[in-house]
């Protein structure tokens, strides 16, 4: 018998050795401590069954030998219970010997890049930023502009229509009549936004873009006033050494209207075979002139007393210009290559 327990307390403490996690330690308890299964309890139950010379060692025996486990198995418990800590510690410090997390940071879009860059020059020269609805009536978008229904015009900008006498806004022009109706003049203000046009999506066009309208309104406003205007601001988006050029053209909210046109700012005319000029060095820009009389009076100004001139231009042109690309979609793309090449 006293082998069976010299051999038991091995395996007590070799168990007791091997405890590493709350259920070893309940399996632990279980196998030898445990009033109705437990080995040690169960060696108790023999004690009557021995000659009565022997009864008291083995019960001393048997006795110590509880104490050991149940001293080792406070001690597992202890000691669970500091590696239980060491753990949330470890997850409640910051170990600032570890490396960083890296969050990539984003960057300005091309576009409101662009966008923002014409923004700032016209609000140094005191300009106003005014907003209208992606969403607009067909009565502001054509009819207040001068597009009466059978006007040829219509046609030429292809228009998403949602129904009820609403379209998705074609340019940023109807924002000229919502802002004459709410400004009194003289008004300074630009239009940046979204414009829709059922093109064909290809290297220089896309079925949404943007467009920033230019919008002058005052007494004794002429086309020197536009032209002084578009050539500050041209000169000051692409260098002083850019040429500016005026184009008769025809808008049916403009009287006179024309096209403006920069000189190639890649190679500035004396490349033939110029990828971005064709060869021509000139590029339109964007579409200007003298606020058209009917439009003036759809914006409730007297045009015997006020006069004034419009622009619009194309963001996503400008930035193709401004950045050398050959495919306006790139802008849409969300390419990381492209966009992290552009910041
Ligand atoms: C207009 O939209 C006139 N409202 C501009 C204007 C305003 C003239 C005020 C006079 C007075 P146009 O249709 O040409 O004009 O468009 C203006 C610019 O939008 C173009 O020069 C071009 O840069 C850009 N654009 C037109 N269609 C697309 C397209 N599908 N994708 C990208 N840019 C486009």
């Amino acid at each position: 018998m006293p082998d069976d327990i010299d051999e038991l307390q091995r395996k007590v403490e070799e168990a007791a050795a091997k405890i590493e996690t709350p259920q070893d330690l309940q399996r632990f308890k279980e196998e030898f401590l445990s009033r109705k299964r437990g080995i040690i309890p169960g060696l108790f139950k023999k004690i009557p069954t021995l000659p009565p010379q022997e009864r008291s060692s083995f019960g001393k025996r048997i006795n110590e030998l509880r104490e050991l486990a149940e001293s080792l198995f406070k001690k597992a418990e202890e000691r669970l219970k500091g590696n239980l800590w060491r753990e949330r510690l470890r997850k409640a410090i910051p170990d600032p010997t570890l490396p960083g997390y890296f969050k990539p940071l984003g960057s300005v879009h091309p576009i409101s890049e662009v966008s923002h860059t014409i923004e700032e020059i016209f609000l140094r020269m005191g300009y106003d930023i005014e907003d209208g609805p992606e969403v607009e009536m067909e009565y502001f978008n054509f009819d207040a502009l001068n597009i009466p229904p059978h006007h040829p015009a219509r046609q030429e900008q292809d228009t998403f229509f949602v129904g009820g006498g609403y379209l998705l806004r074609t340019h940023t022009s109807p924002v000229q009549i919502r802002a004459m109706r709410k400004r009194k003049p003289p008004i300074r203000i630009i239009v940046p936004g979204r414009v829709y046009r059922r093109d064909e999506a290809d290297p220089t066009h896309t079925p949404m873009f943007y467009q920033i309208e230019g919008l002058v309104v005052d007494r004794g406003i002429s086309f020197a006033h536009l032209k002084a205007t578009l050539e500050t601001f041209l000169k000051a988006l692409f260098g002083e050494e850019t040429g500016v050029r005026f184009r008769p053209s025809y808008f049916p909210f403009t009287e006179p209207s024309a096209e403006v046109d920069i000189s190639c700012p890649v190679c500035g005319g004396k490349d033939p075979n110029c990828s971005v000029c064709g060869g021509a060095g000139w590029i339109e820009i964007l579409g200007a002139g003298m606020v058209h009389p009917e439009v003036l009076r759809a914006g409730g100004i007297d045009p015997e007393e006020y006069s004034g001139f419009a622009f619009g231009l194309g963001v996503d042109r400008i930035s193709m210009l401004k950045r050398g690309l050959t495919d306006i979609r790139n802008h849409y793309w969300n390419r990381m290559d492209f966009l992290e090449q552009m910041k």
